[in-house]
């Protein structure tokens, strides 16, 4: 595992990326390899910062899955609802969340848009409608099908995605939430990325199934299996399963096949995969490939790259300073948002439980 976290546009003839991006316009393409880029820088730096100490906790990288979260949601509009899991930090950048407020969050600080209170990684923002993800993994997809639910009472044209990953598809909550929105025809877009490990446990020990887009067929829906490191197919079966959810035909769930180039978490080794397992997906690199597909159709220039490549390292450095120097919460804001009123027994003084940041 030498290769650093660089795009390098050295990858194996097989994973060239062909064909055409429905109904996206040049500037989309460039403002997409923009975000991902960004992501990828973003969270580089990230595990970087962590490694010198700079914040407390662990981080959850999602190198290598980029483009799984990242090309839906750069497609949504700003009402639409999205449910992330731990490992969807694409899921904000794609959308646009400005990536200071994803720093404080990493750092825990009042700047968060969870005033410092949460994990590592459980990045959202109310403006955006990113749903704050939950601990108890896929409990988002419930909570994006109510939001689908909630549009499709309210006759809204918003839809809800909702993004979890392999390990996530055997547990309790991931079949509820399915099966309540093949009843109702929610409009919802449901997207596994199989990374083939939940933690240390291989899909293989999670389902028998080979591919996990059959979930689906249990809850009168399509399921569809794509490669989600190819950028052109994500972005293509993304589109449809949009426009299938807004125009009131119901969900879909597609299972992208991805990696995680690092571990669960930044504390994690990784050593229960082989080095062959890993190699073979860094050449699959989602960034590249579309690169080269960007310069094969005369959309991405060396300058242009240059300039992007600016506009990032920029922002970067705008969100880690903005992190580093915003305040840690007080310790007496802990039980705010945890009563709706004073609880008998606890003292709150003058603070108000329900102000933002205690
Ligand atoms: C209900 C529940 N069980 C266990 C955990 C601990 N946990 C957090 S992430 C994770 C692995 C999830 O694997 P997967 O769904 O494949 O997502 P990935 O981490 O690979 O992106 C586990 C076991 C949890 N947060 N919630
Ligand atoms: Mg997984």
């Amino acid at each position: 595992m030498t290769k650093t976290q660089e795009t390098e546009l050295s990858f194996p003839a097989k994973y060239r990326l062909t064909g055409e991006m429905e109904g996206c316009a040049d500037e989309q393409k460039l403002e997409l390899f923009e975000r991902l880029l960004k992501t990828r820088e973003f969270d580089a730096r990230m595990r970087k910062l962590f490694r010198q100490g700079r914040f407390e906790g662990t981080f959850y990288s999602q190198i290598g899955q980029e483009a799984c979260d990242v090309v839906i949601a750069y497609q949504l509009d700003q009402q639409d609802f999205v449910g992330p899991s731990h490992r969807d930090l694409g899921a904000s950048t794609g959308k646009g969340v400005p990536l200071k407020n994803l720093a404080a969050q990493v750092y825990n600080r009042v700047d968060s848009p969870d005033g410092g209170r949460y994990t590592a990684c459980h990045y959202w923002h109310p403006e955006f409608w990113v749903m704050n993800p939950s601990t108890s993994i896929v409990m988002n997809w419930v909570a994006a099908t109510g939001a689908a639910f909630g549009y499709k009472m309210l006759k809204k044209d918003n839809v809800a995605v909702a993004f979890c990953g392999d390990g996530a598809t055997a547990h309790g909550d991931f079949h509820e939430a399915c099966n309540f929105a093949g009843v109702h025809r929610l409009p919802i877009v449901y997207v596994v990325q199989n990374n083939l490990w939940a933690e240390s446990l291989p899909v293989a020990l999670t389902t028998a199934l080979t591919d996990l887009s059959h979930r689906a067929d249990a809850y009168g829906f399509p399921g569809i299996s794509i490669d989600g490191n190819d950028v052109v197919e994500t972005w293509n079966a993304t589109r449809e399963a949009l426009k299938r959810a807004r125009s009131g035909a119901g969900p879909t769930l597609i299972e992208m096949k991805t990696y995680r180039w690092h571990g669960h978490s930044d504390i994690d080794p990784a050593d229960y995969r082989s080095d062959d397992e890993v190699a073979h997906w860094m050449e699959r690199d989602p960034i590249p490939r579309y690169e080269q597909y960007l310069r094969e159709l005369e959309v991405l220039s060396d300058d242009a790259l240059t300039d992007v490549r600016a506009r990032i390292e920029a922002e970067i450095e705008e969100a880690v300073d903005f992190a580093e120097n915003s305040p840690r919460p007080a310790p007496d804001g802990y039980l705010s948002h945890v009563y709706a009123e004073d609880y008998p027994g606890f003292e709150f003084g003058d603070r108000n439980p329900g102000d933002a940041n205690g």
